[in-house]
């Protein structure tokens, strides 16, 4: 059997002050994204700063960073649609008119720590219908059991192409806890072609992408989802998560495809235009 490694480099809420290895301008995260292809990664799910460290979508700086990834290697990019604090829905959905290979696509509104994350019913099936017309992927991000529910029900109205794709996300304030029992009902829903990983926030990463391997999910890496290689241990950069998780897959006998594998697994569509 096979898995897909995806780095996650940096995500919306940390900053370099609680990890100084956190990549937040494009050339770092470039350089971190190459260093986690090389270790096997064929993914990369990306969020950008500003000279602030505020999350952004800024249209330049997305483009900027995706061309120096594209410079480097031909790992899959996968856009973040979720982007972070302060930026609105429609400047979040404009990142899709980059035309990445993929984006993640948040379905449904709810408490997200201390913020409200803003997902209206009627601009995700926009969102979604605009992904399909330009042959972008979503990743669908799920953090409620209620969330696949709704993705289902846009997969029905035709908005959404199969084999679906997961992130299985524990550990947000407001969405599920970061506990085996939530992972496994979840596994249980899974449409049957589905490809899925689980995205792990914080202390409970390690294990709950080791459950999520075994029971054949892919894998996601980096400093987005927790800051710390061990209890008390910053990890120095995304290199030794991705290499962790690496192991893992192929401890667990689990093939890691290259980008090319990867591409015909998930069944990416060609991009339109651009
Ligand atoms: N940051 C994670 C909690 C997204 O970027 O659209 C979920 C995530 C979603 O990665
Ligand atoms: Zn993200």
């Amino acid at each position: 059997m096979s898995a897909i490694i995806t780095v996650a480099p940096t995500g919306p809420v940390a900053t370099t002050r609680d990890n100084p290895d956190l990549p937040v301008t494009p050339e770092q995260i470039a350089d971190q994204v190459f260093e986690a292809y090389e270790l096997g990664a064929s993914v990369a799910h990306l969020h950008f700063r500003d000279d602030q460290e505020r999350p952004t979508a800024d249209l330049g700086v997305a483009r900027g960073t995706m061309e120096l990834i594209s410079e480097r290697c031909p790992i899959l990019i996968q856009l973040s649609t979720g982007v972070g604090k302060g930026v609105t829905f429609e400047e979040r959905a404009a990142l899709v008119e980059l035309r990445p290979r993929m984006a993640t696509l948040n379905p449904c509104a709810m408490t997200f720590g201390d913020m409200i994350f803003d997902n209206p019913p009627d601009a995700v099936r926009a969102l979604a219908a605009r992904m399909r017309e330009l042959g972008v992927k979503p990743e669908l991000e799920i953090y409620d059991t209620g969330h696949l529910d709704f993705c289902l029900s846009l997969r029905d109205q035709g908005l959404l192409d199969g084999p679906l794709q997961f992130s299985i996300v524990l550990g947000v304030r407001g969405g599920m806890a970061a506990d085996p029992r939530n992972l496994m009902l979840m596994i249980d829903r899974m449409p049957a072609d589905a490809n899925w990983q689980v995205v792990a926030i914080g202390r409970h990463n390690l294990q709950l992408t080791g459950i999520a391997l075994a029971n054949g999910g892919n894998a996601r890496a980096g400093l987005e989802d927790t800051l710390h290689l061990r209890k008390g241990e910053l990890s120095r950069g995304n290199s030794p998560l991705v290499r962790r998780a690496v192991d893992l897959a192929k401890a667990l006998d689990r093939t890691v495809l290259t980008v090319a594998e990867t591409e015909a697994k998930l069944q990416l569509p060609t991009t339109v235009g651009g």
